[in-house]
């Protein structure tokens, strides 16, 4: 299995400024490099990391996405004078040229092709690339927005054409919309691109009508372009995690690539000036995260917009610190997302519904929201607005200075000393790279008394009893923060995550516990009623009724043997509500016999890892046996096997998971992805 992570980065990419006055194109300086490399270094990361080379990347590299006429003008650039380089740049919409850019754009394409190649060879498993100039605006025959060759473009028609890759996702995260990407694969279904921009009912930067979310693609490409146009500025955690949840990875999961390429621009955090949203840049450690596990953690990052220099440093850490593998900070206070990203949502999920499974049973818009739409934007919209949407006069900025807006800055995330360790029945060989566990410590009498009263019946009660002292030992080494993941083969699930779920309510370290239980089997629910647990289970069995908003049962009418149903469950309610719930242990139980997809259950060990500082303990009886290496694997943190494109989820599971979610969502705002009112309501501009 390929390790480490790569870092493309070459100062030669500072190498160009703007060389006169524009509003338009100020931000965008060399110092945004500089700032991200130098916040690498120092923290330590840029060492952990494999580092690349750059290269400069071919006319052919280049010509795979642009025009030959676009190329060679492009090429002429080096020897214009001042003035015949501010003339060039005219033509084409908040974009500037520099003698030097063209290098620059040139090396800013080869660093995302070396990129490319490297994960492909399998030389590493993953990977960010520094660059300047940005690509996702640049088109076959022109420049955008800081934007000369669209470098994740390139790198996607170049996968596909080295490496045999079929299907390729290209995730925008950058405020803006990558239309250039857009343009180039409109029609294509090898590559889907999910792109989530600043909208304001077209009035924002590039004022597209093809950027809102009923542009879904052409021709046989149809369904394959997402837009999640955000309509409000001060989106925060809780929207994207919405967006992330509700639209891009069930999606992603169904389509299944072989590569993930991330348009990481970090003008989508909070401070920066473009973007005006408040996300967090920890908030960059999830979204990496959650990515991850898709495409057998073939993932390669390469670097677009951010211009508060502080927020954008702070973001690229967190972004690469999670491809590193240290374990994500838990992100605070999720609310839930605002209306008007909930409407959004509601949207991009309606348009999709006739493409992807996933969407089948999602709600329609009213008919009057469907109008109503387009009547704005044709209102505002003179017609033959130019493609590249750079013929629009922005409004100059009359606030004056903008107000500075402040942080805290992330957390430190410290990896415990030891990673996975293991509980094995008597002589087994760990797994590879896991220690055994050996208790160092003997519970309190207070505690061994508690345990004999609970757990001590039947004719081995001082086995018993000797094994579940192991397991406490266990759950306070990882409170203490001391070891990371645990796994426990043991001869009773149940017994032993009813002694673990207890120990850990009743310490003051953990307050509280995310028990996720998969197959059937009795499970104890108490612990749920005062939200010191919260517990989910996915099973087939119908009869179990929910006892109190902390407690989900998930009744699959074939249990977790289907595949599709079982990953619906776990992206759309498991996670949101385990985000809001923000656990500080993570109980992962495998029931006897629970039939689930081995694949799909490694998928949810290593999404899991994204809470609670990445503390997960898995029990698993004694029977699953075959599932030890690799989930020792996956909470190692190495990527979970692809599941292959998933099919459609059973109609009626589909029909029951939407009713658990409508029922829960007044508790749990995370699992909103529908506007109840949308359409009916006037008006209420307020964010929330
Ligand atoms: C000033 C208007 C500036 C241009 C915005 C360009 C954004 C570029 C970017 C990239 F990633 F490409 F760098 N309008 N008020 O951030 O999307
Ligand atoms: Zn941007």
């Amino acid at each position: 299995m390929a390790m480490g992570t790569a870092l493309v980065y070459d100062e030669e990419m500072t190498k160009y400024k703007l060389l006169w006055v524009d509003p338009a194109c100020k931000i965008e300086v060399p110092e945004r490099l500089t700032v991200s490399h130098e916040a690498l270094v120092l923290s330590g990361l840029a060492e952990r990391c494999v580092s690349i080379p750059v290269r400069e990347a071919t006319d052919g590299d280049i010509l795979l996405v642009h025009s030959e006429e676009y190329l060679e003008a492009v090429k002429k650039t080096p020897s214009l004078s001042l003035e015949d380089l501010m003339t060039f740049t005219q033509q084409y919409g908040d974009v500037y040229f520099h003698p030097n850019i063209y290098h620059c754009a040139k090396l800013a394409v080869g660093a995302t092709l070396q990129l490319v190649d490297s994960v492909m060879m399998e030389k590493v498993k993953n990977g960010m690339a520094l660059v300047r100039p940005p690509g996702h605006h640049s088109q076959r025959s022109a420049a955008n927005g800081f934007c000369v060759f669209n470098n994740v473009a390139i790198a996607a028609c170049y996968a596909k054409k080295n490496y045999g890759v079929k299907r390729v996702l290209i995730v925008d995260w950058d405020v803006h919309h990558g239309q250039g990407v857009q343009y180039q694969f409109e029609d294509d279904p090898s590559v889907l691109y999910f792109s989530w921009h600043r909208y304001e009912h077209q009035s924002y930067w590039p004022k597209l009508r093809e950027s809102d979310y009923d542009s879904v693609g052409k021709d046989k490409g149809a369904g394959f372009n997402i837009n999640v146009p955000w309509n409000k500025v001060g989106m925060d955690n809780s929207d994207y995690l919405a967006a992330f949840f509700h639209v891009l990875l069930p999606v992603a999961y169904e389509f299944c690539p072989d590569l993930v390429l991330v348009c990481a621009g970090f003008d989508s955090a909070i401070g920066d000036p473009e973007g005006h949203m408040c996300a967090t840049p920890d908030i960059f450690a999830h979204l990496t995260h959650l990515l991850m596990n898709l495409a057998g953690g073939k993932l390669c990052a390469v670097l677009e917009g951010g211009y508060n220099l502080t927020s954008l440093a702070q973001s690229v850490c967190q972004t690469v610190q999670t491809l590193l593998g240290d374990p994500c900070p838990p992100p605070k206070e999720l609310p839930g997302p605002c209306k008007s990203a909930v409407e959004s949502i509601h949207c991009v999920r309606s348009a999709h519904k006739q493409y992807w499974c996933c969407f089948s049973h999602a709600a329609d818009l009213p008919v009057s929201e469907r109008s109503t739409k387009r009547c704005k934007a044709e209102e505002k919209q003179p017609t033959g607005v130019e493609h590249t949407g750079g013929g629009v006069q922005e409004e100059d900025e009359v606030k004056g200075e903008e107000l500075e807006v402040v942080w805290p800055e992330p957390p430190l995330r410290p990896a415990p000393p030891a990673h996975t360790v293991v509980v094995l029945p008597g002589g087994e060989a760990p797994p590879d790279g896991c220690k055994p566990f050996t208790s160092q410590h003997t519970p309190s009498p207070v505690i061994l008394n508690r345990l004999r009263e609970s757990f001590s019946e039947g004719s081995d009660g001082e086995d018993t009893l000797t094994a579940l002292c192991v397991l406490i030992d266990l759950v306070e080494e990882m409170e203490r923060n001391k070891i990371r993941n645990g796994l426990a083969l043991v001869d009773s699930v149940s017994t032993a995550m009813r002694c673990a779920v207890q120990h850990a309510v009743t310490t003051s370290l953990t307050n509280r516990v995310l028990l996720v239980c998969v197959g059937d089997g009795v499970v104890p629910a108490h612990f749920t009623h005062d939200g010191k647990a919260i517990l989910v289970q996915i099973s087939a069995k119908e009869s179990e009724v929910q006892k109190s908003k902390y407690h989900f049962p998930v009744y699959l009418k074939k249990g977790c043997s289907d595949v599709a149903g079982f990953m619906q469950t776990v992206l759309s309610i498991l996670l949101p509500l385990a985000y809001e719930y923000n656990p500080s242990l993570v109980l992962l139980a495998l029931m006897p016999h629970s039939g689930v997809f081995h694949d799909a259950w490694l998928q949810l060990t290593g999404l899991l890892q994204s809470l609670a500082h990445g503390h997960t303990l898995v029990l698993m009886q004694e029977s699953e046996k075959v599932f030890v290496n690799s989930t020792a694997s996956a909470l190692q943190g190495n990527p979970a096997p692809s599941l292959g494109p998933l099919g459609a989820p059973l109609p009626e599971d589909m029909v029951s998971l939407e009713r658990l979610r409508q029922r829960m969502q007044q508790d749990w705002k995370l699992l909103q992805n529908t506007d109840g009112d949308m359409g009916t309501k006037s008006t209420s501009d307020e964010h929330r």
